[in-house]
């Protein structure tokens, strides 16, 4: 399926900005876009997938992923993804928080959280599902053991220059790092806290430019949420706090990944403009460009708005 996103045709045709509307995504409600640029030269978004009624995160129960070579038209490239496939899942099904996807070996990994019991909240796993394709034919691999499942949420998986992958994951107060072994789906001896970031919540991102590492994050201010990030010259800090990047979105929730495509930086974020339920659990992604300093520090996003 092509979604067309013929209003970002025009404007790319008018201003030769070479860019989408926001948000991009407007067939259903997505949130928490983990965005990857693959060996195929596309870039892909693994967000979650909000439904209606909106009801605080308990229906998200399917993902969709979504791609594109060039900004400006997206290709939905399907389920990829449901609380049915999760045998060790919970029996209602619901709770398919914010993914994360990488690769390694030939090998896809799609992490995600969600819960084994009823008692949601206290059951959290982080889920993997693996694949040879980026967006599709993904089965249940099982789960990362070993995890505290009370802030078991918003995996993310960065896999470093010299080809080892870290995992990191937390909700609440806390974020913990660690390495993975080479299965992807064990954790390399034992995870620790990531030290120095000022009001973490959720949503963490690692990304490294320039041989600097940054983990990005949100806190906790309701409908202020805002991204903040902070930098260190290893993966797993210590991290040295810089501040905002992305203010707030408007939205109960703030949730975001970086990446480079095709030579210009991007922030992947929602925003609840398309639903504007005034709760922000009916959510939609969002795309903008991202610039540095010269001394690696990131500028305040503008944010682009329909
Ligand atoms: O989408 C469900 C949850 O909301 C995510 O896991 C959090 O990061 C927040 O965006």
């Amino acid at each position: 399926k092509i979604i067309a996103c013929q209003l970002a045709l025009c404007t790319l045709l008018i201003s030769g900005s070479c860019f989408s509307q926001n948000p991009f995504i407007t067939s259903i409600y997505t949130a928490d876009p983990s965005a990857h640029v693959w060996a195929d030269g596309r870039l892909y978004v693994y967000p979650s997938h909000d439904i209606d009624p909106a009801r605080g995160c308990d229906l998200m129960d399917r993902y969709h992923v979504y791609s594109t070579d060039d900004m400006v038209t997206w290709r939905d490239e399907g389920e990829i993804l449901n609380a049915s496939q999760v045998a060790w899942g919970r029996k209602e099904g619901g709770f398919m928080w914010a993914p994360d996807c990488a690769y390694k070996n030939g090998t896809y990994y799609y992490y995600f959280p969600h819960p084994s019991d009823t008692k949601w909240n206290n059951s959290w796993k982080i889920g993997v599902a693996t694949s040879k394709k980026p967006a599709s034919d993904f089965t249940s691999a099982g789960y990362i053991k070993g995890l505290d499942s009370s802030s078991m949420i918003d995996p993310c998986v960065f896999i470093d220059t010299d080809g080892q992958a870290y995992f990191y994951y937390g909700g609440g107060s806390k974020c913990s790092g660690g390495k993975l072994k080479d299965n992807m789906i064990e954790i390399d001896g034992t995870l620790q806290k990531m030290e120095g970031l000022v009001d973490f919540h959720e949503a963490t991102w690692v990304f490294k430019r320039n041989g600097i590492y940054y983990l990005t994050y949100a806190d906790n201010h309701g409908r202020e949420n805002q991204l903040r990030y902070a930098t260190s010259n290893g993966p797993l800090g210590p991290w040295k706090y810089q501040g905002v990047f992305l203010g707030s979105t408007d939205c109960d929730t703030n949730h975001g990944s970086v990446v480079e495509y095709k030579g210009k930086w991007y922030i992947f974020y929602h925003n609840q403009q398309l639903s504007n339920t005034g709760q922000g659990n009916l959510r939609s992604i969002c795309v903008d460009y991202v610039q540095f300093n010269e001394d690696g520090t990131i500028k305040l996003v503008e944010q682009t708005k329909t």
